[in-house]
């Protein structure tokens, strides 16, 4: 079988005092950490669309990504030649699962039923990989934003043709995804909003974007697609303002229109940056509506304002994310997709794997940290102190709803004048550091 990369070895875990860039320092897949392995924890997963179809290119500049295997043509056989090069990929990485668009893996043909057509060939080719190295697909999506017919949106297009096709694409999306034994479909709208309100029926493009869910709810029941559906928020870019727009919004949007019970949400980091939010506050507005399902790790660069997809290696950044994975309990149909792209300098293959490996040493070390915070439960005894005023008497009350204002103010007429305690919140950055 040819080989795509034929410098790059299978990378393994080699620990903190190996010098060999192509091994890990900190993910050792079948270690345990409380209870589970590293990779059960973690569920990593690679983007088709990053890994494969990503030129590099910027707003200044023409792609630089060195693809040997790739002809540079919108054909199924271009299309199909990736897949294995992929497929080696996550085999030299040892990534267990993927995702992917629509459009990353087949081409458009010269009508819609051959651009279906085109799908159901690269999804055998994928089958049949999947069959042979027991790599999985985590989620599946649709791209409704790259052809110049989305251009206004597809569920929020102000044309209803617009809005059949992006059906139809998002059909046949989900039943790829269900072929391929995904546990996942996500939704990132990423030109579901507006450009200018001054030519937009807000209201009436919302109430078109939940019947489209629905849609695809009702499609799943009827074809047996039991995986998860996500949303994944994101404030602008391309739109001016995207309408699932961070994850309180999303949240909003899904109870107002009955549907929250069927969704979960996809947090990617970059988008919280971009919405004004950290992380962990994306992650905790799910995680209280009981809809943390996934993320899509990266960072963005406080020096440029946008959508810079990089590689996550930030400790601080990896412990904080996993303390909320574990705070939840884990994964269950979601994992870590590394929706993540090198810069448009690291153009050579072996950037991949450098990139990579970075991003799953940081979580491994995450993990192991924000595995250690929870055991010695420094930060959540300080926590539960913080806010011990409510376990009983009147705080009690207030929380169990039989106080009111009438018996809160006989209350405080009588209660000795509150005293403030300090929120230690230096304190707890150095116990933090101690940690890392
Ligand atoms: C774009 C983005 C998408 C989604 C999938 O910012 O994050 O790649 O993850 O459509
Ligand atoms: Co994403």
């Amino acid at each position: 079988m040819a080989e795509f990369f034929p410098n790059i070895p299978k990378i393994v875990y080699e620990g903190q005092n190996s010098d060999n860039p192509f091994a890990f320092k900190h993910y050792n897949a079948e270690e345990q950490v409380s209870g589970k392995t590293m990779r059960e924890h973690l569920k990593f997963a690679a983007a088709y669309w990053h890994v494969m179809r990503n030129e590099l290119a910027d707003p200044f500049g023409a792609g630089t990504a060195l693809m040997p295997w790739d002809d540079g043509s919108e054909t199924l056989n271009n299309a199909l030649g990736r897949v294995p090069v992929f497929f080696e990929f996550l085999e030299k990485t040892g990534i267990d699962y993927y995702c992917f668009h629509d459009r990353d893996i087949s081409p458009e043909g010269n009508s819609l039923a051959e651009t279906h057509d085109n799908l159901a060939k690269v999804v055998d080719e994928l089958a049949g990989h999947q069959q042979a190295t027991g790599k999985k697909l985590l989620w599946g999506t649709a791209c409704l934003f790259a052809h110049p017919r989305y251009a206004q949106g597809a569920a929020t297009s102000p044309s209803a043709d617009v809005f059949a096709y992006g059906a139809s694409q998002v059909k046949h999306a989900l039943e790829a995804t269900h072929r391929l034994g995904g546990t996942g479909y996500v939704f990132w709208g990423g030109r579901e909003g507006y450009g200018s309100l001054i030519n937009t029926d807000m209201k009436r493009e919302v109430e078109h974007l939940a019947r489209f869910l629905h849609m695809a709810v009702d499609h799943a029941k009827k074809i047996g697609f039991e995986g998860q559906f996500f949303i994944e928020p994101k404030p602008r870019e391309p739109s001016t303002h995207q309408y699932d727009s961070d994850a309180a919004a999303c949240l909003n949007f899904l109870r107002e229109y009955n549907l929250l019970e069927h969704f979960q949400l996809n947090i990617e980091t970059n988008h919280a940056t971009l919405a004004g939010h950290t992380m962990e506050h994306e992650l905790q507005v799910a995680a209280g509506a009981g809809a943390l399902g996934s993320i899509d790790a990266n960072r963005g660069d406080e020096l440029l304002g946008w959508d810079t997809d990089q590689f996550p290696t930030d400790y601080y950044l990896a412990t904080k994310i996993m303390m909320e994975v574990l705070k939840v309990g884990g994964f269950t149909k979601g994992g870590l997709n590394f929706d993540a792209k090198r810069r448009r300098e690291s153009h050579e293959p072996e950037d991949l794997f450098h990139a990579h490996i970075g991003g799953m040493d940081a979580f491994a070390r995450g993990l192991k940290v924000a595995d250690r915070i929870i055991t010695d439960g420094k930060f959540g005894e300080f926590i539960a102190t913080r806010y011990q005023s409510f376990d009983s008497g009147i705080g009690a009350e207030i929380e169990a709803g039989s106080a009111s204002l009438e018996s809160l103010n006989t209350y405080a007429l009588k209660a000795k004048a509150p005293q403030l305690t300090s929120g230690r919140q230096e304190r707890l950055e150095n116990l933090l550091n101690d940690y890392l």
